[in-house]
């Protein structure tokens, strides 16, 4: 079994209704898509500057904290990530607010939520050598919602693997089992399925389904770094991965616009217009001088 190659749509500036419906065709037959310029080369360059420096600090496995030995697995002996990448560079900010990721993730999460948060902004700097990740499911993150509602789930999570450099297959590109988002059987980890590579330019970013399986590529070099991050969006009734809310304070995100503020946890859940309970709400007079409620 061979797959074609994952369709690849350009984004331009302003959100091209036209576009996002062709980027949102291939989503729904692929679980994704690479869109093609979705950011601008200059935050790239910043981020990929601020991330190399970061990077300095850490050692492959910190990032999986106390998750022990599975989590070290999943991540690999020589992939180095990191998070709170907001501290690091405020081209960062600029990133949450892409427009065509933004319309990608309304369509797709806001028939299920009020609204949705960050799941988790964070450099995956695939080393040397690395083997191939197991192929998973993002949304298995919340496999307690997800199984027993397979594969009719609603979507629960979106994601953008974006290339802060080349990305190819030999570096390590994300490897993609296309059209798997809508197996009758929801296979957790598997490692030996035939899959397509998401290679992409700086400024690129495949945008996938949590439904849909994939994982790192092996680095086929010796000498070279994938040097990627990843942006993830999930449903605002469910924890993300990453605890976004105390990596910034309240001071930090005034100048941010409201969006920004509730995708990084300084506003309250409203479930309207679905059904369900206001979630992640203050007592609003001990908080005159924060925005979370309103
Ligand atoms: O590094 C990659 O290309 C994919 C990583 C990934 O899918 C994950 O860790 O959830
Ligand atoms: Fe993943």
């Amino acid at each position: 079994m061979t797959y074609q190659p994952l369709e690849r749509i350009a984004a331009s500036e302003t959100v091209d209704e036209a576009a996002t419906a062709a980027m949102l065709a291939a989503y729904d037959r692929d679980g994704g898509v690479v869109v093609e310029k979705m950011f601008p080369l200059a935050t790239i360059e910043a981020m990929r500057d601020a991330v190399r420096a970061a990077a300095e600090g850490f050692a492959p496995g910190d990032a999986t904290q106390g998750l022990g030995e599975d989590g070290k697995d999943f991540v690999g002996a020589n992939t180095v990530r990191f998070s709170s990448l907001g501290r690091m560079s405020p081209a960062y900010f600029d990133m949450l607010d892409n427009p065509t990721f933004e319309a990608m993730a309304d369509a797709t999460l806001l028939p299920n939520c009020g609204s949705y948060w960050v799941n988790t902004g964070q450099a995956m700097l695939i080393g040397p050598g690395e083997k191939a990740q197991v192929l998973h499911r993002d949304a298995n993150n919340w496999l307690n919602y997800v199984e027993p509602l397979w594969p009719n789930c609603p979507e629960v999570t979106i994601s953008a693997m974006i290339a802060l450099t080349e990305v190819t297959e030999e570096l390590g590109a994300t490897r993609v089992v296309p059209g798997s988002h809508k197996w009758e059987e929801l296979k957790q980890y598997e490692t030996d399925l035939p899959t397509v590579p998401a290679e992409m330019s700086p400024g690129d970013a495949f945008v996938y389904s949590g439904k849909v399986l994939h994982g790192g590529g092996a680095n086929q070099t010796t000498d070279q770094w994938r040097e990627a991050m990843h942006l993830s969006f999930v449903v605002g009734w469910l924890t993300p991965e990453e605890a976004n809310a105390i990596d910034y304070t309240t001071d930090e995100l005034r100048e941010q616009s409201p969006r920004i503020q509730r995708l990084l946890g300084h506003r309250s859940y409203d479930p309207r217009p679905h059904a369900g309970g206001g979630l992640w709400l203050q007592h609003a007079k001990a908080i005159e001088d924060q925005f979370i409620l309103d």
